[in-house]
């Protein structure tokens, strides 16, 4: 028996700030990423997602190269403002009707719709209203995935409430790197639980549906065996896995975590009966996997991302990299994939997001070795019992990659900004090959 059965969901992945454009049409209103980006000096060049590269217009022929790779299923999120463009109350019909559009388009080649509900766009009256770190922003995000569940659960079967509510929180609401753009380490830890209480209140209440979360998760190991190093391993797994993955999975959060964490927050903002609704059954976790960490101990203060514990470094083991500096390491994907599988023996995962940015264009083998890498890592941790069920190339298309603007290229096919051309890379190509032998 090969590896990958036919069953195994082969597919790409996009977001909607990312690609769509069309920011101030058919009824949508405002994003926080549409005032982050429009803030100068919030990301390279200045660039926004207001064209960005135009599906909203040219959702058909996009739908069309899909159908031409031979995706059996297709990631896209869903932009909370053009369905609530207040993020509360009134639901705008034009926003539901360009999903219902793409989905049946979708349906039609065949192609597994598979929906994010939240992709980092949240309505900016919702951020002026105290964003994540207000308890309140958890059930106006339920209301909204009950009114988008509702509208198209004809169509949908599987459904994801978030995507990296690390990011969401850690990046949004401590670092200020991405949108709202705060810098509140108290804020942020709060941020992190509302988004979690979102997602089990949004699961809790979509019935009948396959539910899952996505979470941006890694591979970190300490730089040396040291009691310092192994104790700065412990924090940071902490914080970029344990963090989402206890609450979610085993309805609690770790010890330690909340430990390390005593010094920036009292924890008052968890109520009782909060961590039930947030370990709400699901059908499968995503994994986004882009890059291992390897941590040290340090001496020297660094505010990062990880909140209560500044004292560590990551550190660069001089191995080849992405052009985002990220370490190209397979290896991590299958030690996490195995780890998982001892800790969460039950559960079913998707490979969500994963891919790289590379400066070559058209001809980019380098994409192509790092795919290959990372799905022969899928094939072994499946030959160790660990249930993977899909794998996701994050993306589909070159696109706005947040922060870094335009000028960081993901997709397996290029385009063209100035004339939104799109072109196969030989990396969309090979990856065709891929699903057509239904592996590698
Ligand atoms: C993910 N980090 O983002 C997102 O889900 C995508 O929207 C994005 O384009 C992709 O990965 C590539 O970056 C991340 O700083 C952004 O650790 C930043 C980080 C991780 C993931």
């Amino acid at each position: 028996m090969s590896t990958f059965d036919q069953s195994f969901l082969w597919g790409a992945a996009t977001s909607s700030y990312q690609i769509e454009g069309a920011t101030v049409e058919d009824g949508r209103g405002p994003s926080i990423w549409d005032t982050f980006s429009a803030t100068p000096g919030k990301t390279a060049n200045g660039d926004t997602g207001a064209v960005a590269v135009d599906h909203y217009h040219r959702y058909h022929e996009d739908v069309t190269l899909m159908a031409r790779l031979g995706l059996r299923a297709y990631r896209f999120s869903i932009a909370w403002p053009r369905v609530q463009p207040l993020g509360a109350g009134r639901i705008n019909q034009r926003g539901l009707d360009f999903y219902r559009k793409l989905t049946d388009a979708l349906l039609e080649q065949d192609i597994q719709p598979w929906p994010t509900l939240y992709h980092w766009d949240l309505p900016q009256p919702i951020e002026d209203a105290g964003g994540w770190p207000a308890r309140d922003t958890a059930a106006r995000f339920a209301e909204y995935a009950v009114a988008v569940y509702e509208a198209l659960s004809d169509r949908i079967t599987h459904w994801t409430t978030l995507n990296e509510p690390w990011c969401s929180a850690f990046l949004g609401y401590a670092t200020g790197r991405h949108a709202p753009g705060r810098r509140d380490p108290a804020a942020s830890v709060r941020a992190a639980h509302h988004l979690l209480l979102g997602h089990g209140l949004a699961a809790r209440a979509m019935r009948d549906a396959q539910v899952g979360i996505t979470l941006n998760l890694s591979h970190v190991s300490p730089r040396s065996d040291t009691a310092a190093d192994m104790d700065a391993a412990r924090r940071i797994d902490g914080m970029q896995n344990r963090i989402f993955l206890d609450p979610v999975l085993s309805a609690a959060y770790p010890d330690d975590v909340l430990d390390d964490l005593g010094e920036v927050t009292a924890f008052d903002h968890i109520q009782e009966g909060d961590l039930k609704t947030i370990a709400a059954p699901l059908a499968f976790v995503g994994i986004n996997y882009y890059a291992p960490m390897v941590v040290a101990a340090s001496t020297e203060r660094d505010e990062s991302a990880y909140v209560g514990s500044p004292y560590v470094s990551f550190h660069d083991r001089g191995r080849p990299q992405t052009a985002m500096g990220w370490e190209i390491d397979e290896q991590g994907l299958l030690e996490l994939l195995l780890r998982l599988e001892r800790e969460y023996p039950t559960q079913a995962w998707y490979i969500t997001e994963n891919g790289a940015a590379f400066d070559d264009e058209v001809h980019d083998s380098t994409r192509i070795d790092y795919l290959k890498r990372h799905i022969k890592a899928c094939a072994d941790a499946i030959d160790h019992g660990v249930t993977v069920k899909g794998y996701f190339v994050w993306s589909l298309l070159d696109n706005f990659e947040w922060a870094y603007g335009y000028a960081k290229r993901f997709g397996i096919v290029h385009v063209d900004y100035t004339t939104q051309r799109r072109t196969l890379k030989d990396s969309a190509r090979w990856y065709a090959d891929v699903i057509a032998r239904g592996g590698l």
